[in-house]
């Protein structure tokens, strides 16, 4: 009935927006306790400066997609352009300042529309909201111990006695390893101003701090990463569905990128990388238009950016639907090695002992199929090029200290991989041993050649031990080969 229809549809839409305001709330919430614990471990007597990523040229007068600065994204949830956030933790009152861009009709016209200072506040739970025009004269104020309203003198007074002492610090997050040319970013910029104009007064890099509080993800955090990963792993199932034997590397990642964008994820968290045949042993493969052969395996490492979290999910399968037995002794040692890994990834121990053990593992299969020689040695690094896990979050490959102790709430990938590429060979210094070394294993080299597998998933560490995140993904051999025993009749495009 139109009426009950109507209320309920009311009833829908007031609930829709009870839940639309509490996901922004905890977002917030989440947002404000972040930035709490930032600004403890800066302390009272620094002031900390986080720049907006710059916009990046695609063509002419079209950007790329806008990404915004992992960290400051960490502590606003803001993905505007020409945003700066100021923490101030020894202030009494306004200890978060946001300076966002101003509104402009005519731009918005063109380009969308800009947040407006209340919307700000409300996003990011920041209650003091500024025009990015006016932050250099805000900092000047600052550093000049003039300060401006609504930061009154006194506190102004004070940061400016603290950095005079040399008590203070200005944090800003300078990239490290960019070497000594190229544009200055824009704390770097600062930086160097302020060594010049302020002398004596201590510029630090914040980095430090973000990367430590970003290892350990908030419940909000890990909330997403389970979505995103749901995503992801539905995603890498409907490539498997679109490979078969004539079919194009970019059927498969349409098929997946097409999940990622009709279940609300942003883009890709990373190009996706569909490599048939030989292509499956190059790690970053970019190609995408070999059509693929039966036979063949096809590599797919593909996981999509979803409000920001990012996972990383690869497979390697066959493209006719099963191994082949010289396959199946790659697939099952790198198998071997992530089911083992699996087992070192548990609190205490760190994403460098998964590796070791990964390492272990493949060094022993290796062997046993003659690719290498000796277990000793580093000569497994001809076929094994990579780590075994890197951290995920924020950004794919996310910040963090390898060797640190796992803790509950850390997300790391386990990805070990076999790629068994004869060139590897001639990049060897042509050594008596290196010589020797390659007559032994040239018959299996050979045997083996252009096979390239890699087992990932997404994982995080919980209290109650390892969850992995794309487990719904098919990943044993017999998985595998079920799965795609089911594959839908081809809906081949007509060409
Ligand atoms: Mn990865």
């Amino acid at each position: 009935m139109p009426v009950r229809k109507t209320r309920l549809a009311i009833l829908i839409g007031v609930a829709l927006l009870i839940a639309a305001s509490a996901r922004a709330s905890e977002l917030s919430d989440d947002l404000k306790a972040r930035r709490a614990r930032v600004m403890e471990r800066l302390g009272p007597d620094a002031i900390a400066i986080l720049w907006s990523a710059p916009a990046a040229r695609y063509s002419l007068d079209i950007d790329y997609e806008y990404r915004q600065d992992s960290n400051l994204y960490y502590l606003t949830g803001l993905t505007q352009e020409e945003t700066i956030l100021v923490l101030m933790p020894g202030n009494e009152s306004r200890r978060e300042i946001l300076f966002i861009r101003d509104r402009n009709p005519v731009r918005e016209h063109w380009t969308g529309h800009r947040l407006t200072h209340e919307e700000a506040t409300e996003r990011t739970g920041i209650d003091t909201v500024f025009a990015t025009s006016q932050f250099e004269s805000f900092v000047a104020a600052m550093l000049d111990r003039r300060g401006v309203d609504p930061v009154d003198e006194k506190q102004a007074a004070r940061l400016f006695d603290a950095l005079a002492a040399g008590r203070g610090r200005v944090a800003l997050t300078l990239d490290a390893g960019r070497g000594l040319n190229g544009p200055l970013s824009a704390p770097l910029e600062l930086a160097r101003k302020i060594r010049e104009r302020f002398v004596g007064f201590q510029v630090t890099d914040a980095t430090p701090i973000l990367t430590t509080q970003r290892m350990v993800k908030t419940a909000y955090e890990r909330r997403l990463l389970i979505k995103s990963l749901e995503i992801s792993s539905e995603a890498q199932m409907a490539g498997m569905r679109a490979a078969r034997p004539g079919a194009y590397e970019y059927e498969v990642t349409a098929a997946i990128e097409a999940v990622h964008r009709s279940r609300g994820a942003s883009s890709w968290s990373y190009p996706s990388i569909v490599g048939s045949g030989p292509n499956a042993t190059i790690l970053h493969y970019h190609g995408g238009e070999r059509q693929m052969q039966a036979g063949e395996l096809l590599l797919v490492d593909a996981a999509c950016n979803y409000q920001y979290a990012s996972g990383d999910i690869t497979r390697a399968y066959p493209v006719s639907g099963t191994f082949s037995p010289l396959q199946r002794d790659i697939y099952q040692i790198v198998l071997q090695a992530q089911d083992e890994g699996m087992k070192v990834a548990k609190a205490g121990s760190s994403l460098e002992e998964i590796h070791k053990k990964t390492v272990e593992v493949i060094k022993a299969g290796l062997l046993k199929l003659g690719l290498i020689t000796d277990t000793g040695g580093d000569q497994y690094r001809m076929w094994y090029t990579h780590g075994a896990s890197h951290y995920i979050g924020i950004d794919v490959h996310d910040v963090g200290d390898r060797r640190a102790p796992l803790a509950p709430g850390m997300a790391f990938v386990i990805e070990p991989g076999i790629y068994i590429r004869p060139s590897a060979l001639d990049s060897l210094p042509r050594t008596p041993e290196n010589n020797a070394l390659i007559d032994k294993i040239q018959p299996a080299v050979k045997k083996y050649a252009d096979i390239g597998v890699r087992v990932e998933d997404s994982f995080v560490l919980e209290e109650s031990g390892l969850r992995r995140l794309s487990a719904s993904v098919p990943r044993t051999i017999e998985e595998i080969e079920a799965f795609l025993r089911k594959r839908q009749a081809p809906v081949t495009a007509q060409r």
